[in-house]
């Protein structure tokens, strides 16, 4: 499993300050400490509060690429913010994200097919977020074959079962863990899995015990990438664990220091 940072997020206080001063440094220091801790991709995300969506997509996007040669995962429900994100993009990038409705499918797989990006999907459409692991399953399937019919590959689609607070959709945990399973059966070759991990703990008292202890069970169970917090050491260490114990990653002494640094 690989790390998308989390932390280029207009959510977070000092990246929502920085967007509204337009002031790039606190945007460049968490993009390479996030690059430093072992994260693959950045997750550029402007947060709700932007006004105009496709400027602070554009902004962030470049004075992000100023510090990091890292490629960016652009976060974004306004698929104007998306596209301007990735004419800029130097790098083959991450769209996140698209729901398995029509037409946003047509317009987002067509971005993809343009500009040589990746896409996560969602196991979501117009009803929500199923609980059942059969029906996030099924929404799955839909979003295979909108890409194929794009001529994705199966390897640039990541589907994302959707995460929710372990607090509040309890019973959904179970069923995110057979879904990230039965994704692998899908298609062969099958898409990738994802999610936003730091969900999992929102509202909760020991944030990062929770979101380790997903992460672990997570990778058991075939989860390929996650949006999370790559500066949280304990959570990177115990993610190289459990890519050594499924026999991932070959065993060395400094498997930590490996994981960190293989991009
Ligand atoms: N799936 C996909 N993309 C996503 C998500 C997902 N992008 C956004 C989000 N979920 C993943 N990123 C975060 C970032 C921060 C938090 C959770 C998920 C978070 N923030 C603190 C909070 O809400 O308590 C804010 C703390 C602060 O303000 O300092 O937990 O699921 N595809």
């Amino acid at each position: 499993m690989f790390i998308i940072g989390e932390r280029i997020n207009g959510m977070f206080k000092d990246i929502g300050q920085a967007i509204r001063d337009m002031d790039p440094r606190p945007v460049q220091e968490w993009a390479r400490k996030q690059d430093a801790a072992g994260a693959r991709y950045l997750d550029i995300n402007t947060g709700p509060a932007a006004k105009d969506q496709v400027k602070v997509m554009r902004w962030l996007v470049e004075v992000t690429q100023e510090a990091s040669d890292s490629p960016l995962a652009l976060d974004s429900t306004n698929y104007d913010a998306i596209e301007a994100g990735l004419e800029i993009c130097k790098r083959p990038a991450m769209i996140n994200s698209v729901p398995a409705e029509w037409p946003k499918m047509e317009r987002v797989f067509g971005l993809a097919q343009k500009y040589n990006s990746a896409v996560i999907g969602l196991a979501m459409n117009e009803q929500g977020i199923p609980k059942d692991a059969d029906a996030r399953v099924a929404l799955a399937m839909e979003l295979v074959a909108c890409a194929d019919s794009y001529g994705i590959p199966m390897e640039d689609l990541y589907i994302d079962p959707l995460v929710l607070p372990c607090n509040v959709g309890q019973d959904h945990g179970p069923e995110v863990m057979l879904t990230l399973r039965q994704i692998k059966l899908l298609a062969d070759p099958s898409p990738r899995t994802v999610v936003g991990l730091s969900n999992i703990s929102q509202g909760t008292k020991s944030r990062e015990l929770i979101n380790r202890t997903f992460a672990v069970m997570g990778i058991s169970n075939g989860l390929d990438a996650a949006i999370c917090d790559a500066c949280d050491n304990e959570l990177v260490e115990a993610i190289a664990s459990a890519r050594i114990i499924m026999n991932l990653d070959i065993y060395c002494d400094s498997y930590v220091d490996v994981y960190r640094k293989q991009k």
